[in-house]
């Protein structure tokens, strides 16, 4: 058989486990993961490179109505990804089953995906009872423009190599586009900032990591091997610099702490980091400050 290859975007509400999906297939942390909605804010690349073929997948922000200049850029990179790929895979949570929002979303591919092959997953079958997963089952089998339907849990990987399977089917003969050892077209700086975000999402239960950017401001080698990421934590308001920094420095002692060592898996040497906390109001809906973070505001 021809080797294959071709582009995969990954569609869903947020917080429905596209990101443990994709990382899951690659096998190493790309994109990263939450139990708060609205996790990831860019498209993210993950390549999956097998014998025979290639898949290239496109983790988006889970779509839903934006709040803000953000959310807007978020929304237009999730539903852009829908017209460059070769297939799309939706995904529902199984957990909450289809809600308002999945309704509108399967409402919106019905209509945009076109020639594109559109394949569903219900996720999070490790939390539910067959009966469940039969009934979203029935519900999504009453979209006939839907392909395939795959019951997976993307933590513990359950069927998720049946789902790779039914996505090749999708695809053609194609070139391998990524060498085989690359897993994401993602710069080691962005990478490197989505750590830092990751761990201050996990440490902060508060409102506020929404409206937390990072800013990696320099990464350099040192001759003995030992690289120094210096990079800044923006927030919108003084009292979410308090608490990121916590009382005595101890919140920012703990999240570089969490992120070094997560950076230095990712490099693969020891790394120091130093991490600064600064003030900048109303980022979220500033094209200066998304432009420096990494999105591109002039859509
Ligand atoms: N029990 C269970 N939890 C899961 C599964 N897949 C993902 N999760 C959890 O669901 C939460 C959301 O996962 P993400 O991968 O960040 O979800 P997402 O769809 O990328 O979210 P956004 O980027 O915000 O749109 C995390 O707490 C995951 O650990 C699963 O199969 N079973
Ligand atoms: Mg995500």
């Amino acid at each position: 058989m021809a080797y294959r290859s071709g582009f995969i975007s990954i569609i869903g509400s947020p917080n429905v486990g596209k990101s443990t999906l994709m990382n899951k297939l690659v096998g190493q942390k790309i994109s990263i993961v939450s139990d708060r909605a609205q996790t990831t804010r860019n498209r993210i690349t993950g390549v999956v490179s097998r014998k025979d073929y290639q898949m290239i997948f496109l983790d988006t922000p889970g779509v839903t109505a934006p709040k803000n200049r953000l959310g807007d850029y978020m929304l237009k990179t999730a539903l852009d990804a829908i017209n460059e790929v070769d297939a799309i895979l939706l995904m529902i949570d199984a957990s909450v089953g289809i809600r308002e929002k999945d309704e509108k979303l399967l409402e919106q591919l019905m209509t945009k995906c076109g020639k594109t092959p559109v394949v569903a997953a219900i996720n999070k079958t490790d939390l539910v009872s067959l009966g469940t997963i039969d009934e979203l089952t029935e519900r999504l089998q009453r979209e006939k423009w839907i392909k395939q339907i795959v019951p997976i849990s993307a933590e513990s990987g359950r069927n998720t190599d049946k789902l790779e399977a039914v996505l090749l089917e999708y695809l053609e003969e194609g070139p391998q586009y990524y060498p085989d050892d690359m897993v994401t077209d993602q710069p080691m700086w962005a990478i490197c900032a989505e750590m830092i975000r990751e761990t201050a999402l996990k440490l902060i239960r508060d409102e506020i990591p929404h409206g937390i950017g990072v800013g990696i401001d320099k990464i350099k080698l040192r001759e003995d091997g030992i690289h120094d990421v210096f990079a800044t934590i923006y927030v919108e308001r003084d009292s979410h610099k308090g608490i990121v920094i916590g009382k005595g420095g101890r919140m920012l002692k703990k999240i570089g702490m969490n992120a070094r060592q997560e950076i230095e898996w990712l490099f693969g040497t020891q790394v120091n980091l130093q991490l600064y906390v600064k003030v900048r109001p109303e980022w979220r809906n500033s094209a200066s400050a998304l432009r420096e973070f990494g999105f591109d505001p002039n859509f």
